[in-house]
């Protein structure tokens, strides 16, 4: 039996008995992962207080069964409301969600859109592929206009979410979207986000060789130079309007109010205080 080899640095974060990962060649997944291990690790040198939850499709897969912690794998679109009841449950954890753009924003929306407004302190970290992965490569809510998929073979007549721009607008307390091709920037950002309070929400534009890029285009690199050549920070952006075909990176909001649960101990210290005041009446 050949002996596994166990990464330098990021090896005692996974575990070995799924090594090596089964993620198509080319997919992004595992550089997300690779970018968001190196950051726990510089931050808190271990998994020990982390809860990982993801749904169903590819990218769930990440942490589950990838990641060697405490995480839970469950319904399809359903994570967040998972991770909203652990954080309530145990304040002291670290809860993050690493899901798909179909699992976190098509089925699972609503969950998503609630959790940014009552900014409840949970990391959601959404792969977007641009489009099912797992199940075909079919039309997702993420999915650019006039792009091709198994289930829109002449074009996707819809216009695509603009997610972190809807995280803005919904209240988190700290919005970026990179690609798989700015790992530092990546990286970075996810040590900032582990270090915050409130909803803090990362979207991760990524490759999907098997599906996305089969469908629409020659080749891997073209999606990947797309990446590296025609993103744009969103203050330029902001400042001189985007041009067809641009990708719109970096942090879009970063907001110091108080998490869900801060004000959820605020308003418990305020109830007691009413209930004294009365009982001394
Ligand atoms: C209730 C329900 N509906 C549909 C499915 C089939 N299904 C499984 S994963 C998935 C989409 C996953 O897409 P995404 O979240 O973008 O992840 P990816 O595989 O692209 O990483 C779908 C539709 C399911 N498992 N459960």
């Amino acid at each position: 039996m050949t002996e596994k080899i166990i990464h330098p640095y990021v090896g005692k974060y996974l575990r070995k008995e799924v090594m090596p990962h089964g993620m198509c060649p080319g997919c992004g997944n595992m550089t997300i992962a690779n970018a968001f291990i190196r950051a726990v690790d510089k931050i808190y040198g271990s998994f020990e207080k982390f809860v990982f939850v993801s749904g169903i499709g590819c990218a769930a897969w990440i942490p589950s069964p990838h990641f060697l912690a405490d995480t839970v794998h469950v319904l399809h679109g359903r994570p967040i409301p998972t991770a909203v009841g652990i954080k309530l449950a145990n304040p002291e954890l670290n809860v993050v969600v690493i899901s798909g753009d179909g699992d976190l924003s098509a089925i699972g929306g609503n969950h998503l859109f609630h959790a940014a407004r009552r900014n409840i302190d949970i990391l959601v970290i959404l792969v977007n592929n641009f489009n099912y992965g797992m199940t075909g490569g079919q039309l997702a809510p993420t999915t650019p206009f006039g792009a091709k998929t198994i289930t829109t073979p002449y074009g996707n007549l819809e216009e695509p979410f603009n997610l972190a721009e809807l995280m803005v607008h919904a209240g988190a307390n700290y919005v970026a979207r990179w690609t798989t091709v700015h790992i530092l920037q990546l990286r970075k950002s996810f040590e900032k986000a582990l270090q915050m309070e409130g909803f803090r929400f990362i979207e991760v534009l990524s490759p999907c060789p098997t599906r996305y890029v089969r469908w629409n285009l020659e080749r891997l690199e073209q999606l990947l130079d797309n990446f590296k050549n025609n993103s744009v920070y969103v203050q330029v952006a902001r400042e001189k309007g985007v041009k067809e075909g641009q990708i719109v990176i970096g942090e879009f909001i970063e907001r110091d109010r108080p998490g869900y649960l801060r004000r959820y101990e605020e308003l418990k210290r305020r109830a007691i205080e009413v209930w004294r005041r009365k009982m001394n009446a």
